[in-house]
């Protein structure tokens, strides 16, 4: 049965908002999807009715948080297909936690002869863990590759996974290209490999029926506020006797079961992992997200986010002027594509949907190393859930043309920079960049990423013997407002001293007059702060190389 949209939106009345005076049509559920009323109410059920501390006092209160908490553990154990319900079920701030968990969980089990395998899809939160922990422990860390068609190779994991591995780590789902990793397959590997395997299920257990024992997970982390629950609470499967082993990477109240001035013993299972107070009321309301998608149905959510994913793939691919990544269409996906409009950032493409009360994400999505093996800054996001339809893939769609009043993505973007949000001063140095290009032998340049949207640049700047700067430059992939500030900032630059480059601090925002949208604050205030930084830390390198001070 296909999935009942409308009766399904009647769940969500954050879908009925107007954002910029249209419809808001919400297409970043890879990051955060919205949250039903069945799921929050039961905030105001647990607030009005049983709020306490759990596993504390003997009083009805307390009973109660107890009993519903500890359900909610069963319920999601339930829900990821494990049998052998609170024991193997951790209760986790998110995803990222979870990994941790296991990860720090492990480390004393690591040494120097050990590999820790990822893939080149995990995101940070899988790929940070694991090169922090290897480090510490003196593995190395390894990478399946991703193969042109945006699915791993599978020739190349066999030949990464061997007898030195340790460990496999690997996203179920990637949150950039929809790809749906063999998991099965992996684990076989990595037992046969006598490695642990850990499946990053922040993109599964939302969107497709997730089985841990059938997948043969060691380990399965997920989180709440990407299933329909709430922020602040994720989950992490284990195996019992996998658990029973990890070393706790958090200690305090509630982990013990016995402590003395000298040592300490760690509760039952799954406390052991749920130092102090755990979020109590988030918990049960995870509970009841997955009471909500099992209503829905999971197989059914599953079609629906392939069956939009397709639909987006073919029109994007259908257009000359987009370019999007992952696997061909026909290939099984979840419900998101990348993507990127020729010449045109995604910061502006986004800025430019959000007009239109299309909410994408714009960015690496915090996998900036799977975007270097792409060779892209970064890319335009649009991910889907259960209440999203095929005609708000066409609003999206339509959206990069513009309707009647433009020719295309970019025509919008100039209408959008030459609007009266900005002040003149974008505008006219997005027409017409005086300092756009490196200079060939600078004094001193400094590069800058920009981590949540994916941007790299370089400033170049000549200094005179007495610490005057005789000429900025940039050379930079960001967006057309971060690229404009540049500009203004560097020809304001010329002719001033280093430390006055220094001391700047708010120069833009006064310059502007304060006239950018909000939501743009990070691209227009980013250059100051690059330069500030590039001038401080040359005065520090070479203090004896400026004569003098103005
Ligand atoms: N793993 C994957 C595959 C993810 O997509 C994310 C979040 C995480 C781990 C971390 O989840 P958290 O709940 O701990 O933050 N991904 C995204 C995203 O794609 N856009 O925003 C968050």
């Amino acid at each position: 049965m296909p999935v009942d949209v409308s009766a399904i939106r009647e769940d969500f009345p954050i879908l009925d908002r107007q954002v910029n005076g249209e419809p808001l049509t919400y297409l970043d559920n890879a990051a955060t999807t919205q949250t039903p009323r069945q799921v929050y109410e039961v905030y105001e059920e647990f607030y009005e009715g049983y709020n306490a501390n759990v596993h504390r006092g003997i009083h009805a209160l307390s009973h109660e948080a107890s009993v519903a908490y500890e359900e909610a553990h069963d319920r999601l154990a339930e829900f990821v297909g494990a049998s052998g319900g609170r024991e193997e079920m951790v209760f986790t701030k998110n995803t990222t936690e979870g990994i941790n968990v296991v990860a720090y969980g492990l480390l004393d089990e690591l040494g120097p002869d050990d590999e820790v395998v990822l893939t080149e899809m995990e995101h940070h939160a899988s790929l940070v863990t694991w090169q922090q922990v290897a480090e510490t422990a003196g593995a190395d860390v390894r990478y399946i590759e991703v193969a042109e068609d945006g699915r791993l190779d599978l020739e190349h994991a066999k030949e990464v996974i061997g007898p030195e591995t340790a460990v496999v780590s690997v996203a179920h789902v990637s949150n950039v290209l929809g790809t749906v990793n063999p998991v099965e397959t992996l684990a076989e590997l990595a037992h046969d490999a006598g490695a642990y395997i850990l499946v990053d299920g922040a993109q599964s257990a939302p969107t497709r029926p997730v089985d841990v024992e059938a997948m043969d997970a060691d380990f399965f982390a997920f989180s709440g506020h990407k299933m329909a629950g709430p922020t602040g609470v994720g989950g992490l499967y284990g195996k019992r006797d996998l658990l029973e082993e990890l070393a706790p990477l958090c200690y305090g109240g509630e982990m013990i079961s016995h402590v003395t001035f000298d040592e300490a013993a760690w509760n039952d299972l799954p406390w052991k992992f749920e130092a102090g107070t755990p979020p109590i009321a988030e918990g049960i309301a995870l509970a009841a997200a997955a009471d909500y998608l099992d209503d829905v149905g999971m197989d059914e959510v599953r079609a629906h986010e392939n069956e939009l994913a397709q639909y987006a793939l073919e029109r994007l691919d259908s257009r000359d002027d987009v370019e999007t990544y992952g696997p061909p269409a026909g290939v099984e996906r979840t419900g998101l594509v990348a993507f990127n409009v020729e010449g045109v950032h995604g910061h502006d493409l986004s800025s430019v949907l959000n007009d239109r009360g299309i909410a994408v994400r714009a960015g690496d999505h915090c996998t900036q190393p799977l975007h270097d093996v792409l060779d892209l800054p970064g890319s335009v996001r649009a991910s889907f859930y259960v209440y999203n339809t095929k005609a708000e893939v066409d609003r999206l769609l339509d959206a990069l043309d513009g309707g009647d009043a433009f020719d295309d993505a970019r025509a919008q973007v100039e209408a959008y920079l030459s609007s009266d949000r900005y002040h003149d001063r974008v505008y006219e140095h997005h027409r017409d960049p005086k300092n756009a290009g490196g200079l060939a032998d600078p004094t001193f340049s400094k590069h800058s990423e920009e981590t949540t949207c994916g941007d790299e640049g370089e400033f170049h700047l000549d200094v005179s013997p007495d610490g005057t700067i005789e000429r900025v430059a940039f050379e930079s992939e960001s967006c057309a407002v971060s690229r404009a500030v540049a500009d203004l900032l560097a020809g304001h630059l010329e002719g001033q001293s280093l430390d006055a480059a220094a001391d700047l601090d708010g120069w833009v925002v006064d310059a502007l007059d304060g006239r950018f949208p909000d939501l743009r604050r990070d691209c227009v205030v980013g250059p100051e702060e690059v330069l500030r930084e590039a001038a401080q830390e040359y005065l520090e390198r070479e203090p004896e190389g400026i004569a003098g001070d103005d």
